[in-house]
C-alpha cells in the first residue's frame, strides 16, 4: 500500500535515511508516511484528546515531561514520579511511528483520560477529525538552535551504510525546506494561523519563553488543558516543583536518561536511547555553529515566510 504510494512522489536526500518523500507539501520519511495513513485510516480521536505537536528539536521531551506531570500530578508524588524512573519520552506516546507498533495498527484505548500524543507532522497533514475535535499544543523554537539539535540528533541515527551529513549541507537543505517533516516554517505557519483563528483549540508556545519565564507558560499551558493550577496549589509551589522536575538539569542527570536503559521505540528498527534527547538544552546554541552570514541568510528566509503573520522567529542575539 505505502509501497504504492512513494513510488508517485517526489524524493530527497534525507538526513537519516536516503530519501524523504514530498506529501501534500512535506517531505517525509517512508515511515512516518505509513503512521500518517494509519492515523487517517484508522485513529479515532476522543474530544478530551490532547495533542502536542512540533518540529523536530522544538521542544517535545521537554513538554511532554510538562503535560504529563501537569496532567497526572494528583495521580503521582514528586518524590517519586514516573518521569523520574522512564524519562519524558515514554510518558506518552508518539503517534506517528506509534500507531504501527502493534500489529496490524495499534490500541489506545487503554490509556488514561486525557489521552495525550504527541506528533511532528504538520497541522494540514493531520486528519480533521484530530484538528477540529482535540486540543492541541504547539511548540516552536529559533529554526536555527532546531537545525543544529536536528543535525547532531539526526547525524547519530544516520544509517552507518550512508556518508554523514555535513553540517553546511544540512544547512543548504534547511533553508531550501528540505528536512524530515519540513519545510521548518509552513509547519510553524500552519499551526500558527490555526492558534490565530482558533485560540482555544491551539495554545501556540514557543522555547525560547518557556526558558525565560517557566513558571508563567506553566501556568498558561495547565489552563489550556483544562487543569490550571488552584490558588492552594500556587501557594504550595505546586507550579515551581512541576518546573523543577522537568527542568533540563533534573531530567538530564537521571540514570534513565543517562544510557540506563531507557529508550524510545521508533519503528522495529529505530530504538533511540533517551540520553539522546538531552544535549545542551539552551538558546542560541546556533553561534556555535552558523557565520554572521549564514545566520543574516536564515533570519532573512523567516522574516519572509513569516511576513504579514504577526509572528517572529529566530530574531535571538
Ligand atoms: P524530538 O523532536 O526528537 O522529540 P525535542 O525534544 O523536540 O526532540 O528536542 C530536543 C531538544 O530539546 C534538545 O535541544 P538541543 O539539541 O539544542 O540541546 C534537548 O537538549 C532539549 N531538551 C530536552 N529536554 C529539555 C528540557 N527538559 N528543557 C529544555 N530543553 C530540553
Amino acid at each position: 500500500m505505502i509501497t504504492n504510494l512513494l513510488v508517485t512522489l517526489p524524493k530527497a536526500k534525507a538526513w537519516r535515511s536516503e530519501h524523504v518523500f514530498l506529501y501534500k507539501g512535506f517531505w517525509l520519511s517512508s515511515e512516518v508516511l505509513k503512521g500518517l495513513v494509519l492515523i487517517h485510516n484508522h485513529f479515532t480521536p476522543q474530544p478530551t484528546d490532547i495533542f502536542l505537536a512540533a518540529f523536530m528539536k522544538c521542544g517535545t521531551t521537554w513538554l511532554k515531561a510538562l503535560m504529563f506531570a501537569t496532567a497526572n500530578r494528583h495521580r503521582y508524588k514528586l518524590s517519586d514520579h514516573p518521569l523520574l524512573r522512564t524519562g519524558p519520552q515514554s510518558a506518552f506516546p508518539f503517534l506517528d511511528t506509534h500507531i504501527f507498533l502493534d500489529y496490524p495498527v495499534t490500541n489506545f484505548d487503554h490509556l488514561p483520560v486525557p489521552r495525550l500524543f504527541a506528533t511532528h507532522f504538520a497541522h494540514g497533514l493531520l486528519p480533521t477529525s484530530i484538528t477540529s475535535t482535540c486540543k492541541i499544543v504547539y511548540v516552536c523554537r529559533d529554526p536555527k538552535d532546531a537545525l543544529v539539535s536536528k543535525w547532531h540528533f539526526l547525524s547519530k541515527l544516520r544509517s552507518k551504510e550512508l556518508e554523514p551529513l555535513p553540517f553546511n549541507e544540512a544547512y543548504e537543505m534547511f533553508c531550501n525546506g528540505v528536512s524530515e517533516y519540513g519545510p521548518f516554517w509552513d509547519h510553524v505557519l500552519g499551526y500558527w494561523k490555526a492558534s490565530q483563528e482558533s485560540p482555544d483549540k491551539i495554545l501556540f508556545l514557543k522555547y525560547e519563553d518557556m526558558k525565560r519565564e517557566p513558571t508563567i507558560e506553566l501556568k498558561k499551558l495547565a489552563a489550556f488543558m483544562g487543569m490550571p493550577f488552584t490558588a492552594e496549589e500556587e501557594e504550595e509551589g505546586v507550579v515551581e516543583d512541576i518546573v523543577k522536575l522537568c527542568s533540563f538539569q533534573n531530567l538530564s542527570r537521571l540514570e534513565v536518561n543517562k544510557g540506563g536503559g531507557g529508550g524510545q521505540k521508533f519503528t522495529a528498527k529505530v530504538v533511540v536511547e533517551n540520553q539522546e534527547f538531552f544535549r545542551k538544552g539552551e538558546v542560541g546554541d546556533w553561534k556555535n555553529y552558523l557565520t554572521e552570514e549564514m545566520k543574516d541568510r536564515i533570519d532573512n528566509i523567516a522574516v519572509n515566510k513569516l511576513k504579514g503573520s504577526g509572528l517572529m522567529l529566530g530574531l535571538t542575539k
